[in-house]
C-alpha cells in the first residue's frame, strides 16, 4: 500500500495588530475596525461576545459565546486565517458521549481556551444547579471530551494557567452567587488530574477604587513573563444605571500565583465607544483571550463589548509589565 506523505505543517499567520494611534499615550488601544463580530454573525444568534481564540495548526480557532434567539447562551466553534474574519458554526459544540453525564446540562457562556502541551482545554460558565466551571479537553477541535466540573456552584470566570505549577494544573476562578453577584474576589486552585481541585488560595479582592469596587474576575489565560504571570481581568463598579465592566492588569508570582506582585490601580480600558456603551448590556468591556507574539511582545486582546460584540485591543507586553511594576503589591 502506498504510504501517504505527511501533511506539511502550516506556518502560523501573524497575530492581528494595529499600531498605537499617533499622539495617544494609552497603554491599551482599540482596533480601528471594531467590532470584529456582531449580533447576527450566525443565523441562530442575536449576540456574539465574551469569546476566546487561540492559534491552532496554521490557523486560528475560536470558541464563541452565542446568545441564541431564545435568549440562551451556547458555545460555538469558529475558524479564521487572520483572527479577524471568522467562520462560525451555526451549531453549538457537542461533547463526546460517555462517562457520567449527570453533571452536565444547560447553558454555556464566557469560554476561555488554554493550551497545555498537546491538549487544549475549554473552561466556561456551565450550569449545574447554578453557574459553575465546565471543563472540556480536545486535541483537534473536532472531538471534545467533557471533564468533571471544576467547582461547586456558584462560580464563574474559570481560567487555567498554560502550564502546570508545582506539578499541578492551576486555575483561577471567582466564587459567586446565582444572580448578578454584587461581590467577588479571584481565587487560585490546583489539581493533580483536572478532576479533584483543592489547595484554594485567595489571590486578589475587588479594589479600593470605584472602577473595581464591586467585584473582579479573571479575564484571559495568564501570559508568562520574566516578572510574573501577566493577568488581564475585569473590574466592576456600580453606577446609578447598573454595573460598569472595565479591564485591569496585574502580575502574579510565577511559582506561587496567589501572591500578587503588582496591580495597576486604574483600569487599562473602560467602556467608551458606542459598541461598548450600547448593546444588550451597556458599559461592558470583558476580556476573555489574548494572542501573544512572544518574540516582539505584541498582544492582541479579545474582549466582549456590551454583551453584544467581540472587539479587539492591542498592547505591548513589556510596556504593560513595566507599568504594573510601578504599582507593587505587598500582602
Ligand atoms: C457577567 C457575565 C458576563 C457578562 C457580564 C455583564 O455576570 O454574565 O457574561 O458580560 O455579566 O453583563
Amino acid at each position: 500500500m502506498a504510504k501517504s506523505s505527511p501533511r506539511k505543517k502550516r506556518t502560523q499567520p501573524e497575530i492581528p495588530w494595529s499600531p498605537r494611534p499617533e499622539g495617544s499615550k494609552d497603554i491599551v488601544w482599540r482596533y480601528p475596525n471594531n467590532p470584529i463580530l456582531g449580533r447576527r454573525a450566525i443565523p441562530c444568534a442575536q449576540a456574539i461576545y465574551n469569546s476566546a481564540v487561540i492559534p491552532f495548526d496554521g490557523r486560528y480557532v475560536g470558541v464563541f459565546r452565542a446568545d441564541h434567539l431564545n435568549g440562551m447562551p451556547n458555545l460555538h466553534l469558529g475558524w479564521s486565517d487572520d483572527a479577524l474574519t471568522w467562520k462560525i458554526s451555526n451549531d453549538p459544540i457537542t461533547f463526546a458521549p460517555g462517562g457520567d453525564t449527570s453533571h452536565r446540562s444547560g447553558y454555556g457562556y464566557d469560554p476561555r481556551v488554554c493550551r497545555i502541551g498537546a491538549d487544549y482545554f475549554i473552561t466556561w460558565c456551565a450550569e449545574y444547579h447554578g453557574p459553575t466551571i465546565g471543563v472540556a479537553r480536545t486535541r483537534d477541535f473536532k472531538k471534545f471530551e467533557r471533564l468533571e466540573n471544576a467547582f461547586l456552584p456558584n462560580n464563574r470566570n474559570g481560567v487555567l494557567f498554560p502550564r502546570r505549577i508545582g506539578g499541578k494544573y492551576a486555575m483561577l476562578s471567582r466564587p459567586s452567587d446565582g444572580g448578578h453577584t454584587p461581590f467577588g474576589d479571584i481565587f487560585y486552585s490546583e489539581s493533580p488530574d483536572l478532576c479533584h481541585w483543592g489547595r484554594h488560595r485567595h489571590v486578589m479582592s475587588s479594589g479600593s477604587l470605584w472602577w473595581e469596587g464591586v467585584k473582579i474576575g479573571s479575564g484571559a489565560v495568564p501570559i508568562e513573563t520574566e516578572a510574573g504571570w501577566l493577568l488581564l481581568y475585569h473590574g466592576v463598579r456600580s453606577s446609578c444605571n447598573g454595573f460598569v465592566y472595565s479591564m485591569g492588569a496585574a502580575l502574579l508570582d510565577l511559582e506561587e500565583p496567589w501572591i500578587v506582585r503588582g496591580r495597576i490601580t486604574g483600569p487599562i480600558l473602560m467602556p467608551e465607544l458606542d459598541y461598548e456603551t450600547t448593546g444588550s448590556v451597556p458599559n461592558v468591556v470583558f476580556p476573555c483571550a489574548t494572542l501573544h507574539d512572544e518574540k516582539d511582545g505584541r498582544i492582541a486582546i479579545y474582549y466582549g463589548a456590551a454583551d453584544t460584540h467581540v472587539a479587539l485591543a492591542f498592547a505591548w507586553r513589556d510596556e504593560l509589565v513595566a507599568e504594573i511594576l510601578k504599582y507593587p503589591v505587598k500582602k
